[in-house]
């Protein structure tokens, strides 16, 4: 049994206009449709950014996985090593915190050689990775303040949303679709004392869900001690409330609210320092740039010997994305908080039949062979034609926000 075969889609994914400490979220995210087919017609499916860097080193890795038995996961990461050997990371210059480059493409990659195992050995993905403990995985909420409307068009159904009042409408409307039961608020995006009024009216709403806010960094240390004295006994986390290791480790000791990350601990080698110096307590692992599925299991068990937490973090992503998601947090035992993720905002899919509904914001994990979607040809289709039509290659929040406001700039910490 060999890889045949490799088919890689971009696709542009309506999106709404998101507002967070860089700017606000463009008309469409961007991802990629991975298709692995093995030489018995096989076929396993992932998915991946969609930006240029993160979609040229994919195309670049493809062709010397051609050959190779889906099974050996070792050799897949050598491979991607060898053909990318300059390395480097995806993200833009000015981004706070960088994906590297062979990570995110073997990790592209390893998903759908599970999807394959798993079809192969007619058993789920989550079974590859030490068995589901759980029937069923919870996410959050994730709440967004927003603009109304996309540049030249009609205002959405969300409506405007800047005001710590709008706030808990959306949580209200998010709630009743989706039943979950925690919320985490982008933060860093109104003045930090509004963002306070805001987590204390979602308290006040919603007295009995676990609440956590993200402002990416936006804030100074002592913006974020100010924010933690007074959400103290409000919040399960507070994610990112600074930037760099030293600053997260004050804010750290300044309050008794556990900090948790997916910008200062991205990789295996930064778990270290952070832990010898405190600076966290909650590692966010995201299977895209971790080393893919089974590298966000070994996490887990790193974090559980190290008496640090397990989250999830997540991007705009579609539904193949989200199965991996929950394969993977069906079998990490200490994921112990409700996985982020951005699915509800989306709208549209790429795999067949409905997309994945939630009920009381939890998703069944599937039991049949591999991760248990397979895809509709028409939708990715629709999908990868508004890529071409799409005047977008790289997604640039502040580059939009500058179209809404031109005197914007951005400034990390903004507050
Ligand atoms: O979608 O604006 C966004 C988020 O801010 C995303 O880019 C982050 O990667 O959700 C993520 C986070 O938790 O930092
Ligand atoms: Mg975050």
């Amino acid at each position: 049994m060999r890889i045949a075969e490799i088919h890689l889609t971009p696709v542009a994914i309506p999106d709404k206009p998101l507002l967070n400490c860089k700017g606000v979220h463009q008309p469409y995210a961007l991802r990629t449709v991975i298709e692995v087919i093995c030489d018995d017609g096989t076929v396993g499916l992932g998915e991946s950014y969609g930006s240029t860097k993160a979609l040229e080193g994919l195309r670049r890795a493809a062709p010397a996985l051609i050959g190779l038995d889906p099974f050996h996961l070792h050799e897949l990461k050598s491979r991607v090593i060898t053909a990318l050997p300059e390395g480097g990371g995806i993200n833009a210059r000015s981004a706070v915190a960088d994906h590297k480059l062979t990570d995110v493409v073997a990790s592209a990659f390893e998903v759908p050689c599970l999807d394959i195992q798993g079809k192969l050995l007619g058993r789920p993905v989550a079974d590859l990775l030490g068995g589901a403990v759980r029937s069923s995985v919870s996410f959050s909420a994730y709440l967004f303040f927003k603009f109304g409307a996309h540049v030249g068009q009609e205002q959405d159904t969300w409506g405007e949303v800047l005001t710590p009042e709008q706030m808990v409408a959306e949580a209200r409307v998010m709630i009743k679709a989706h039943g979950f039961r925690s919320l985490k608020l982008k933060g860093g995006v109104l003045h930090p004392d509004l963002e306070i009024e805001t987590m204390l009216k979602l308290r006040e709403a919603f007295p009995d869900h676990p609440l956590r806010i993200d402002p990416n960094g936006g804030w100074t240390v002592e913006t974020a001690i100010h924010v933690a004295r007074k959400l103290e006994s409000v919040l399960e986390y507070l994610e990112d409330p600074v930037i760099g290791t030293d600053a997260m480790a004050e804010v750290a000791a300044a309050t008794s609210i556990p900090l948790a990350t997916n910008m200062i601990v991205l990789e295996f080698d930064q778990i270290a320092e952070v832990f010898r110096k405190r600076a966290v307590q909650i590692v966010l692992s995201d299977h895209h740039y971790w080393g893919g599925l089974r590298a966000s299991t070994h996490l887990g068990k790193l974090c559980e010997t190290l008496g640090l937490g397990v989250s999830m973090h997540s991007n705009s992503h579609l539904g193949i994305t989200l199965a991996a998601m929950v394969h993977v947090a069906a079998a990490t035992p200490n994921l112990s908080y409700d996985c982020d993720t951005h699915y509800p905002w989306i709208g549209v899919d790429v795999i067949e039949g409905a997309p994945f509904t939630f009920s009381d914001g939890a998703l069944t994990v599937p039991d049949g062979p591999g991760l248990g979607v397979t895809l509709d040809r028409d939708s990715l289709a629709e999908l990868a034609a508004l890529y071409k039509q799409a005047d977008m290659k790289e997604r640039d929040d502040t580059a939009y926000m500058k179209q809404f406001d031109p005197g914007y700039e951005r400034r990390v910490p903004r507050w």
